[in-house]
């Protein structure tokens, strides 16, 4: 065998690995959630974002209080016999019908983790903190895809669990949890914290908004786009 086709063979190989490692990068995640809004809460949702037709079998969506009565399964979403849409979004809504899932759930504005999980055992009501020291005497499930932790600033302690990851508070009233959350750029960045009075950054079932400094960018784009033409148009009418 050649030294060029051995080399030729370790890239080939070095490819493959790079084609599976970025698959491995794709994973699911939480992408969004709305717990509450002015007036009656009909607005909830929470999202995932994953590759389309992904299969969800073996996963199950937790809400575990991390203040009051830290670590109470408040409700279980069973996502076994479901798969992310072609899309690439996959919707629990609580009212509308064209979500994957219509919950029907009001969430508490208290802090609460939503994490995504395989091999969940347990059910809503369960406890997995009979303490309430932070650490779970149980653990129901064998790993967590993701992890979520909508946090506020009152003087008492947050308990994150399943290792989520903390997002808020609320950032005109501490005293809050943030009631909207999302990840920008959609799917994989950071945790962004949306607002209680305007839904208008969310975006149920869809690709999330751009973060603000790419918004920012957009619009001096569009503001370049314009003055261009406008020039063009001075150079037509001086020619
Ligand atoms: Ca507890
Ligand atoms: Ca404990
Ligand atoms: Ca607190
Ligand atoms: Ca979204």
């Amino acid at each position: 065998m050649t030294p060029r086709i051995l080399i030729r063979m370790a890239r080939r190989a070095l490819f493959v690995s790079l084609i599976f490692t970025s698959g491995v990068s794709e994973a699911i995640t939480i992408n969004e959630v709305r717990i509450s809004q002015p007036g009656i809460d009909t607005d909830n949702f929470w999202e995932l974002a994953g590759v389309p037709n992904e299969s969800l079998a073996g996963l199950s969506l937790l809400n575990i209080s991390g203040e009051f009565d830290p670590g109470l399964i408040n409700f279980v979403y069973d996502l076994d016999p479901l798969s992310i849409p072609a899309d690439g979004h996959f919707l629990a809504h609580q009212t509308d019908a064209s979500a994957e899932i219509v919950t029907g759930d009001d969430y508490f504005i208290t802090p609460a983790n939503f994490l995504l999980v395989s091999g969940f055992t347990g059910a809503a009501g369960d406890d997995i903190d009979t303490d309430n020291d932070g650490t779970p005497e149980s653990i129901p499930w064998t790993s967590v895809i993701d992890g979520v932790f909508l946090i506020n600033v009152n003087g008492l302690t947050d308990y994150p669990y399943g290792g989520s990851t903390p997002v808020g508070p609320d950032s005109i009233l501490p005293i809050f949890t943030p009631a909207h959350v999302f990840r920008s750029p959609d799917g994989t960045g950071a945790w962004r914290v949306g607002f209680f009075n305007d839904l208008s950054l969310d975006t149920p079932g869809t690709a999330n908004v751009p973060e603000p400094t790419t918004l920012l960018l957009m619009s001096l784009g569009l503001a370049g786009l314009g003055f261009a033409r406008r020039h063009r148009l001075n150079a037509r009418v001086d020619a």
